[in-house]
């Protein structure tokens, strides 16, 4: 069977996958999307899963309920299991009109498990919001700088689960030399001991014996041939689990990576992070891209000479993750967080929302090899001190509980008024000088680049902050696409060209900067109100390529020092 996402596969268990036309009903007042009235909904219409109400031609920039319904066949009275790739903005299913799962953290892939009830023929609905209303959805705001988009964005799966399953498998790279650390989390029936069988890439089968402890069954094991997963050689390994019933397959790459005297290491070698914060993003498909645009940004971020991705400003689609794997991409993923202040800050849905987001993040993405850093509020108010600051300290803390061989780091703005920079391992930067300009009269104010980021090299050191790898995690100017210009003034394809120059020849030239992030890969759709006077077209426009993945003319600059041996 074809299979959305490469790894995990679960070859042992009835899979279905819903991706396809669903009925569709769009309502735009619908009091409470949580208890709709059902009986009200008439499907009118047909429209895709994966894809986006409101980029589609009848609903477009529209924002209210929609209602999205399939038919299933599945046994009656058996242990299922709905997974849901990510959505937005907020999602609730129903199955045979019951309640059965809240998807209510955009971009986070999650699962429901359930019991099928009564006879085999079954009706799903998922009911989809896009309004922006705190109290339902406090993790986006209107003043996102990216449309939040309503819709399913990535695939669905429907598992029928044995009674003791295999939830998820985690390997964790012990040594290059091929010793791994396998914790394979169990659901169901649970017994105090279970037999185990797996095998390593077509190696030997091995079977043992090993006790469940806190639902988790968790063992040591050896690669026989082993390969070390790198940006230049990027090797993966597989292991297939068998418990009772169930098998699950992961894939896996052995590398280590490490923060050590202000650098980066991989696999004990210093790393030079270089690339691009990259949002998914299609004019005509929102965050829903399809596999072949998916392939097409890998193959650019490849042309470009990139060894790294900021996943701005969300959990990743598994697919783009499982390519970044296969091509040796290093990936920076974080979850849902922008600009927020105090008041958000402080907010307790805020927080919980926040907090919750971390397993799940962690859980879909750990046995990536290139997800090489955690991240967490883009942005938001790293000057808070007491409660703000704890926030800061209760994500960092649940990070490194639930993952310890990542780095973890937040794209700061708070410049030198940050306070939290003493508990991250990697310290990043956004920054726009000569951009947003400090001096709005300068002409071309290129110059304000190198003082802006020397100042901050030369405040992280009277800080004591020297041993911490220092990214700088955005920096940009916007160009529209094809507006050539002889003053080579702002918005010009010239003077963002121009920019970039003077900002990778600094980035070259200063070994104190760890890597480096450029704001953004594509232009991407943004504010459709009055906000968007700083946005021409209602688009970001610091795209290196444009919303179809046009070059700009700073391809050759951000290439010429990206391909640079
Ligand atoms: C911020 C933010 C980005 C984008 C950028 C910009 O740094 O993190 O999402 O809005 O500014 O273009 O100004």
């Amino acid at each position: 069977m074809l299979m959305p996402n490469t790894f995990p596969q679960y070859p042992a268990r009835s899979v279905l996958r819903l991706d396809g036309l669903w009925d569709f009903s769009f309502m735009e007042k619908c009091r409470d999307p949580l208890k709709p009235d059902f009986a009200k909904v008439v499907y009118t219409d047909k429209l895709a899963v994966p894809g986006v109400f409101d980029a589609m031609p009848q609903y477009a920039g529209q924002r209210g309920t929609a209602f999205y319904r399939t038919f299933v066949t599945a046994p009656a009275n058996a242990r299922m299991l709905l997974k849901c790739g990510g959505l937005g903005m907020w999602g609730a299913f129903f199955w045979d009109g019951q309640f059965i799962g809240l998807q209510d953290l955009p971009y986070s892939g999650m699962e429901f498990e359930f019991n099928s009830g009564d006879g085999n023929r079954h009706e799903l609905v998922a009911v989809i919001d896009n309004r922006f209303d705190f109290k339902r959805q406090p993790l986006l705001s209107q003043n996102y700088d990216y449309y939040c988009f309503g819709g399913i964005f990535r695939s669905i799966e429907l598992h029928q689960l044995p009674q003791l399953a295999i939830d998820r498998a985690q390997v964790r790279t012990i040594s290059l030399e091929g010793e791994i650390q396998v914790a394979i989390k169990l659901t169901g029936e649970l017994p105090k001991q279970t037999e185990v069988t797996y095998q390593i890439d077509d190696g030997e089968t091995v079977k043992k014996t090993c006790d469940v402890t806190e639902e988790t069954v968790t063992f040591k094991a050896t690669v026989s041939n082993p390969s070390i997963w790198s940006t230049t050689s990027p090797a993966l390994h597989t292991i297939a689990i068998t418990i009772g019933n169930d098998t699950v397959v992961e894939r896996f790459g052995l590398r280590i990576v490490e923060a050590k005297n202000g650098q980066i290491l991989l696999n004990g070698e210093p790393m030079k992070l270089r690339g691009y914060c990259r949002h998914e993003s299609h004019p005509e498909f929102g965050p829903a891209l399809p596999l072949q645009i998916i392939l097409e940004d890998l193959q650019l971020l490849k042309k470009t000479g990139c060894n790294f991705v900021r996943g701005s400003h969300y959990p990743q689609d598994q697919r783009f993750l499982n390519l970044c794997d296969e091509n040796g991409i290093l990936v920076w993923e974080e979850t849902v967080g922008w600009g927020d202040r105090e008041n958000h800050l402080l907010n307790p849905a805020f927080r919980e929302a926040q907090l919750r987001q971390l397993p799940w993040m962690v859980k879909n993405s750990f046995n990536h090899p290139c997800v090489i850093l955690w991240g967490f509020l883009n942005e938001g108010d790293s000057s808070l001190k007491g409660e703000g600051r704890e926030l800061y300290e209760n994500m960092i803390s649940t990070l490194r509980k639930l993952d310890n061989t990542r780095l973890i780091t937040y794209a700061s703005n708070a410049y030198t008024r940050d306070i939290n920079f003493d508990l991250v391992d990697v310290v990043s930067l956004n920054a726009y000088p000569g951009w947003y300009a400090a001096n709005q009269e300068t002409l071309r104010p290129i110059g304000e680049i190198r003082p802006k980021f020397n100042q901050f090299i030369k405040f992280l050191h009277e800080n004591g902050f020297d041993n911490k790898p220092f990214i700088i995690s955005e920096v940009g100017a916007g160009a529209i696409y094809g507006w050539r210009d002889r003053l080579r003034a702002h918005w010009s394809e010239e003077y963002q060209a121009d920019f970039l120059e003077e900002v990778l020849t600094y980035f070259d030239e200063t070994p104190r900067i760890a890597g480096i992030a450029l704001w953004q890969f594509i232009d991407c759709r943004t504010y459709s109100s009055s906000r968007a006077l700083m946005r021409p077209r209602a688009f970001n426009n610091k795209g290196l390529f444009d919303e179809y993945r046009r070059p700009k003319l700073a391809f050759d600059v951000v290439s010429k020092h990206f391909n640079k041996p």
